[in-house]
């Protein structure tokens, strides 16, 4: 029998990977998308003949609902969310509905239309926050710093409470950054690999960030979402850490992304205060064991690799030798 996902957010980074994952597991699938007046497909655009797309929106009890009485998956992976920690400052009770009650919406639609129905929540390292552990497991307390970072602890929580209230397979990936040439271009990664990119080729002589001293435990999208599906493959759902056990500064990523194109860093990169955040995340590293240990998972792209990845998509896109989705 094919199996049958549906997945939430699949315009995003995260959706684009997963979508592909899945359909070389040979899944069908469903990607869900929300009403626009324009057309924001361009990651899947690609896959465009090989999955549907339903409309629903996180904000929208009663279309979740019809979505899954219609589409009835197997599984359920929710990439969904509002998802940039500046926006959640300026938009916190947005941020609150979509990242954080969406959840809920979405965990109480499986539970009314189908209990057997396997979900996947998106959480997030975001949720450590001013991190009281270093490295960060499923058993480190979390103190997030951000709305987005709240929204997304209630996310978690409510997903555990379904789990042990109404016995849902209800799975909880804390995810750490990760990153690819799909990123929004407003992360700090994409932001620096297109920013190199363009002054490589003379179109611009400047990147202005933000703090270069806040460090991440960066990894790969494509390795990311072979977790996820290993998670919703599991017999019993769980929490897991998704990480690489490393970390790298903002700065870090500046000098192997300008020295890959034979530029020094510190001739372009201007700290602007515009891109400090009311709160900061200064330091982020996952201990992914029990991923390795119970899912067999590991990240198998390097730190290097993926910098160098990035600037050569941008290089390429920049200069229309394709579309970016490599
Ligand atoms: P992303 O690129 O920002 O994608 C977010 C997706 O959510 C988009 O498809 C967006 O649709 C959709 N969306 C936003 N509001 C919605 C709503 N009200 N109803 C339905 N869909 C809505 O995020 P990502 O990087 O792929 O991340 C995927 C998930 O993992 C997110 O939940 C994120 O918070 C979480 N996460 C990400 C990371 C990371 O490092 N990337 C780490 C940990 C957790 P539009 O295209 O219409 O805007
Ligand atoms: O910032 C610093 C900034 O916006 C990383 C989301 O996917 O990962 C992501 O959240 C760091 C921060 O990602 C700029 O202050 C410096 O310390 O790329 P980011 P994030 O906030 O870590 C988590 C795991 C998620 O779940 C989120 O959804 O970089 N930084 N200068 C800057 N950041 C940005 N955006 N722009 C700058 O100019």
């Amino acid at each position: 029998m094919t199996k049958r996902a549906l997945i939430t957010g699949i315009t995003g980074q995260d959706g684009s990977y997963l979508a592909e994952f899945l359909l070389d597991q040979g899944y069908e699938i469903f990607g869900m998308v929300r009403r626009s007046s324009t057309v924001t497909f361009e990651r899947i655009a690609h896959l465009q003949d090989r999955i549907s797309t339903v409309f629903a929106d996180l904000l929208d009890q009663a279309s979740l609902i019809e979505l899954l009485r219609e589409y009835r998956p197997d599984e359920v992976y929710n990439l969904a969310a509002q998802s940039f920690v500046p926006t959640s400052f300026s938009q916190p009770v947005l941020t609150g509905e979509v990242t954080g009650l969406g959840v809920t919406r979405l965990l109480d639609a499986v539970r009314l239309v189908d209990p057997t129905i396997r979900i996947y929540q998106a959480s997030s390292s975001e949720m450590f926050g001013k991190v009281v552990e270093v490295p960060q497991t499923e058993r480190t307390p979390f103190y997030p710093r951000s709305p987005y970072g709240v929204a997304k602890l209630y996310g978690h929580w409510i997903t555990i409470n379904y789990r042990e209230s109404y016995n849902l397979h209800a799975t909880s990936g804390i995810l750490f950054n990760h990153e690819s040439p799909r990123r929004g271009l407003e992360f700090v990664t994409r932001k620096i690999s297109h920013g190199v990119a363009r002054i490589k080729l003379g179109r611009d002589s400047e990147l202005r960030l933000g703090n270069l001293e806040a460090q991440r435990d960066w990894g790969f999208a494509g390795d990311y979402v072979k977790a996820m599906w290993l998670m919703l493959q599991q017999d019993q759902p769980d929490d897991y850490v998704v990480a690489t056990g490393e970390t790298h500064s903002v700065r870090e990523f500046c000098e192997i992304a300008f020295d890959h194109v034979g530029l020094d860093w510190e001739r372009h990169v201007v700290v602007d205060d515009k891109f400090f955040r009311p709160a900061e995340v200064d330091l982020l590293i996952g201990d992914p064991t029990h991923a390795k240990q119970a899912l067999g998972w590991t990240a198998e792209t390097s730190f290097d690799e993926l910098v160098r990845m990035m600037v050569d998509a941008d290089l390429d896109l920049l200069q229309g030798r394709l579309s970016g989705l490599s």
